[in-house]
């Protein structure tokens, strides 16, 4: 998506000369970072069975996690985070029991391929009934 936002950049010409100064390839367009999301972030939704991240890159083995944190306590509903067997860029947690109404947090980290950790966390809400 950032790539996309920079070649758009690139082909109006606006940041040419910025760019032009900045050595290139940077590492932070490499950087590890969240693509999307079920939820999606800020979505209000259903109760969900897991929370599913997509990342821009496959994560280095074993630096995911992803914990889901309710707003109010510190109520924490969780499975480890477990890697798609067939998208290694994606990462799920399955949710014990049926998330009651409220704002939900969603916290991850990993180590992107340039052995940058990021952390990040997006909300989202679970429907009254
Ligand atoms: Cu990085």
């Amino acid at each position: 998506m950032k790539t996309l936002l920079q070649l758009a950049a690139l082909a109006t010409g606006l940041t040419a000369a910025l760019v032009a100064a900045t050595p290139a390839p940077t590492a932070d367009d490499l950087h590890f970072a969240l693509d999307r999301s079920t939820p999606e972030a800020d979505a209000t939704v259903e109760a969900p069975s897991e929370i599913r991240l997509w990342f821009t890159q496959e994560p280095q083995e074993g630096t995911t996690s992803i914990r889901v944190v309710e707003a109010e306590d510190a109520g924490v509903h969780v499975t480890e985070a477990t890697q798609d067997n067939e998208d290694a860029t994606s990462f799920y947690v399955q949710l014990h029991g049926t998330l009651p109404p409220g704002t939900y947090t969603v916290s991850w980290r990993g180590m992107g391929q340039d052995g940058h950790v990021v952390r990040d966390s997006f909300q989202f809400s679970v429907a009254a009934r």
